[in-house]
């Protein structure tokens, strides 16, 4: 089974979004098989956004996702990556369609609200940079049968 990183932002969290976001996750029937409210330190921070390190608003992005916590998450489902970036919406929250979590919570692309890995590739990189394989359980949903 395919799995994704999401990361509410700083900004997502003290907007006191977490149970919001979390409710649609369940309510798409995806599976939550880690999660955690931490601080990022800035080595974090840069190595998660390593390809963005010549952009012109890098520092201000590292800046901007070390500045609160942020709530870490790791989801299992059958093309989790692709339906998560679906759930997130689009970079720019200005173009995220209403009922994704960018376009109905969002304003601007520096403060966009959640983080999604674009690929399977990114997903996989990213869960081993963000999560200790103790710290992702393995268990069954009771309703798990309805949803696939
Ligand atoms: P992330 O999920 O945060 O990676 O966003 P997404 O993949 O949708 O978009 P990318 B292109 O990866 O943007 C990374 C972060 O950089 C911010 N950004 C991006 C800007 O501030 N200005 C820009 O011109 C662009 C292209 C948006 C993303 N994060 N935040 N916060
Ligand atoms: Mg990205």
């Amino acid at each position: 089974m395919e799995r994704t990183f999401l990361m509410i932002k700083p900004d997502g969290v003290g907007r006191n979004l977490i149970g919001a976001i979390v409710s649609r996750i369940e309510q798409k029937g995806l599976k939550i098989v880690g999660a955690k409210l931490m601080t990022v330190s800035e080595e974090l921070a840069k190595t998660h956004y390593g390809e963005h390190s010549e952009r012109p608003f890098f520092g201000e992005l590292v800046d901007f996702i070390t500045s609160g916590p942020v709530f870490a998450m790791v989801l299992e489902g059958e093309n989790v990556v692709e339906v998560g970036r679906t759930l997130v919406g689009k970079t720019n929250p200005a173009e995220s369609a209403p009922g994704t979590i960018r376009g109905d919570y969002g304003m601007t692309v520096g403060k966009n609200i959640i983080h999604g890995s674009d690929s399977v590739a990114s997903a996989e990189k990213e869960i081993a940079l963000w999560f200790k394989k103790e710290e992702l359980i393995d268990y069954s949903l009771v309703n798990s049968s309805w949803v696939y």
